[in-house]
């Protein structure tokens, strides 16, 4: 990684980046629960939130919205994707290039990387011609490890997660996004072995506000520094409230429990105000 790479989608050192993606890789089917969040103006928005460090979209999104919200949004082209329907080996099609990404104003890119998948070799040089068209544009880096493939049996195991932050750190980004691996040590020993590279938590899809902020704070401790969440943010009805609690637990060092407090003194302010 270069040092301060990843200063262009963190806030002192942290990330708590937005990714809406998933109407490409997972359909229209996540959007069902709140018909709203279908809306690119409507996640848009959110985006504006002030503890959001970034915003991870395709391009097609990107072209059609982002010049609206770029004096109040920080892009992070997410370059490569492939829709739910593709039934092959795990991989994932280059759909834009970094330049046309960088001439719209992105200032890192991201980048999906399937470790043991059998496309790995071929992705891993897509890697690296899409790294190095960042760099030579001083634009940040993010990988999306997910190892999976047919050959893989436990893709959140945690020896797979810290391989999966360890090829993030091998292979040049300046942020790794993983699955959580189910406990603290586990998080740690990825955190551990990932050099300098920051390794960010990926959202996974929705559970409880305290579930999910209690596995934040839980990775925080460990050594993550944020997080990368799509689902568990927008299929909310409110999802500022969840993103002004995740800003205390990411950037304030505050805990679940506090942070809960927040949202609920929101919502009774909220009733009172009805
Ligand atoms: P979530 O927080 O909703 O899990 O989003 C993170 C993300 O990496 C998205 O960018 C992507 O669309 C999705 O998860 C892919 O998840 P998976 O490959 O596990 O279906």
């Amino acid at each position: 990684m270069r040092p301060g790479a990843d200063s262009a989608v963190t806030h002192s050192g942290k990330a708590l980046i937005l990714a809406y993606d998933h109407g490409l890789e997972h359909g229209p089917v996540d959007f069902e629960d709140v018909p709203a969040s279908a809306d690119p103006e409507t996640v848009f928005d959110v985006a504006t939130h002030d503890a959001v460090t970034g915003f991870g979209v395709q391009k097609g999104l990107a072209e059609a919205y982002y010049p609206s919200y770029e004096n109040d949004v920080t892009l992070l082209a997410k370059v490569n994707g492939t829709s739910n329907m593709w039934m092959g080996e795990p991989d994932s099609a280059v759909n834009w290039s970094v330049e046309s990404a960088a001439d719209l104003g992105a200032e890192a890119i991201g980048f999906t990387f399937y470790g043991g998948s059998n496309n790995e070799v071929e992705m891993a040089e897509e890697f690296r011609d899409a790294q190095e068209a960042a760099r030579d544009r001083d634009m940040g880096v993010v990988m999306w490890s997910y190892p999976r493939g047919q050959g893989l049996k436990d893709d959140t195991g945690g020896s797979t997660i810290a391989y999966a932050s360890r090829l993030g750190f091998e292979l040049g980004a300046d942020i790794t996004k993983v699955k959580y691996p189910g406990s603290a040590d586990a998080m740690q020993w990825a955190c551990d072995v990932a050099g300098d590279t920051k390794v960010v938590m990926s959202g996974g899809s929705k559970t409880s506000d305290r579930e999910f902020l209690e596995t934040v704070e839980t990775a925080m401790s460990a050594g993550a520094s944020g997080l990368a969440v799509g689902r568990n943010v927008f299929q909310r009805e409110n999802p500022t409230e969840l993103l002004d609690a995740l800003e205390q637990v990411i950037f304030e060092d505050e805990t679940a429990d506090e942070a809960l407090g927040v949202m609920s003194s929101a919502e009774s302010h909220a009733t009172t105000s009805d």
